[in-house]
């Protein structure tokens, strides 16, 4: 078959999920030139088995609150694709989560990692389960009775999980305690693990560090210094906060962060104490961010996104399609010039086109968000050695494996202008490693 009509196959069989078939739409659309010239991939009907993901565990989770009463959640694990690695992949933990989302998440992360330069493959988790209000001991409850499920689809050359929405390091530190018993062993089945017990160094910060790099080498095409620059950022989780660090250690101004609740606006850019002021507040009181805009008395928009403040660069860090097409004109209207995505998919197919025929630098969230992943990849590599890298060693690790993905990026997507179509270079470059494996190791 052809992509298109793989796309429409598609669209047919899975009607309901349109986080999915958006994401599968927009490789689709770009790899199809890459495709059309390896006739034996269609031969082996290789698009078709690359999208739709290798297996789909879904279960009842069942865990007990603290007034007594039983609860039961709905957990998910997507296997998409094991083609250059061990399935690979973080576990969301949200009321929003359902299949669509995870199977976009899945197909997503099976090119992010391909383009890591390491061996893993793609997958996906979650629950819609909502961390937020809930006591340490609910999560606790709740994290335990989802990896009394799981533990035996998930193994250090088989499945390894990590974090994403709602599961930071309390979350799997818990999953890992509960892993650790069950299974009776040692080997580290699953990433962004505590520094104690054989998580990696710069793992918290490698999502949101490995996006500012990313970023630094697109600014780099064009001769353009961070130094200075006006970022504005949504979220305030892990991606966010550790977007912000780094942006603040370089001398840019991070004029705003959200939550679901609504945007703090800092025209003057945020201070390495108000920051420190987020994460704590994030981290350990687990507040609102209206909070900060109460203890500092700056501008907060109630229910909205940041997108309408004046900025250089914008670096959405909270969830997907949090960037529609009148956000995307409203930010270039206002001389954004670069959009480095730390979430997964943040902007609608309308806001990706408005980018892309600005020829504004854009970064898609699978290639910049790349990083935490790819540390991910070397906690295993640790693992294995029984060894603990250094954060210098570590984070040079990063940069270059950041560079590295650039670098694709550019190969794979420069366009007769000059212009680095970044949403192409992406796709084709992480297709054409997975489909290449696929091909060696035959129909599975
Ligand atoms: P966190 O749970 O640490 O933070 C999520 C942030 O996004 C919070 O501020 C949250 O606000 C906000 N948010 C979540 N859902 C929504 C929503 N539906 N509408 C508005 N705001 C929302 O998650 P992470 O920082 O880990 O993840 C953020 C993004 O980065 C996700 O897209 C994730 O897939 C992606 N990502 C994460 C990686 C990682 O290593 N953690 C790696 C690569 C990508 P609130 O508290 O109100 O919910
Ligand atoms: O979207 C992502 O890349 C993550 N949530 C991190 C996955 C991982 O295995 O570290």
């Amino acid at each position: 078959m052809k992509a298109s009509e793989v796309l429409n196959d598609l669209r047919r069989r899975f009607p309901n999920e349109p986080e999915y078939l958006q994401a599968v739409e927009e490789v689709l659309t770009t790899i199809e030139d890459a495709y059309n010239e390896h006739p034996e991939f269609e031969r082996y009907n290789l698009i078709e088995r690359l999208c739709i993901p290798d297996r789909i565990l879904s279960f009842r989770v069942s865990w007990v609150d603290d007034k007594g009463q039983v609860q039961n959640n709905m957990g998910y694990r997507i296997q998409h694709n094991n083609a250059i690695g061990p399935y690979k992949g973080g576990i969301r933990f949200h009321s929003s989560v359902n299949q669509s989302i995870l199977k976009f998440l899945a197909f997503e992360q099976t090119f992010k990692n391909s383009l890591t330069t390491l061996a893993m493959g793609g997958a996906k988790g979650g629950s819609d389960f909502s961390p937020k209000g809930k006591s340490d001991m609910e999560v606790m409850r709740f994290c335990q009775a989802f990896v009394a499920e799981l533990w035996r689809q998930i193994g250090p050359d088989t499945d390894v999980p990590a974090g994403d929405i709602g599961v930071g390091g309390r979350e799997v530190g818990y999953m890992y305690g509960m892993y650790k018993k069950l299974a009776r062993e040692n080997t580290g089945t699953f990433t962004g693990k505590g520094l104690e017990f054989g998580g990696s160094r710069v793992r918290p910060e490698a999502t949101g560090y490995g996006n500012v790099y990313f970023l630094l080498n697109m600014l780099a095409t064009r001769g353009i210094d961070i130094k200075g620059k006006t970022v504005a950022i949504s979220g305030s989780g892990n991606v966010a906060t550790y977007t912000a660090d780094k942006l603040l250690q370089l001398g840019a101004k991070v004029v705003t962060m959200s939550d679901s609740n609504g945007t703090i606006y800092v025209p003057e850019g945020l201070t390495r104490e108000q920051l420190d002021y987020i994460f704590k507040l994030k981290n350990f009181y687990r507040g609102r961010i209206r909070e900060f805009a109460e203890e500092y008395g700056c501008e907060y928009f109630e229910g909205e996104r940041p997108w309408k403040v004046k900025c250089d660069i914008a670096m959405p860090s909270a969830t997907q399609n949090e960037i529609d097409g009148d956000d995307a004109r409203m930010l270039l209207a206002n001389g954004c010039f670069a959009v480095s995505e730390g979430a997964n998919m943040p902007s609608t197919p309308e806001a990706v086109h408005a980018f892309l025929d600005a020829h504004i630098l854009y970064a898609p969230g699978k290639a910049a968000n790349a990083g935490g992943v790819s540390v991910s990849g070397l906690e295993m590599a640790q693992n294995s050695q029984k060894l603990v890298w250094s954060a210098e060693e570590v984070d040079a690790k990063l940069r270059s494996i950041m560079a590295d993905i650039h670098e694709q990026c550019r190969k794979y997507g420069q366009e007769e202008s000059g212009y680095i179509n970044y949403v192409k270079g992406a796709n084709v470059a992480g297709f054409m490693k997975v489909a290449n494996a696929m091909m060696a190791q035959g129909i599975l």
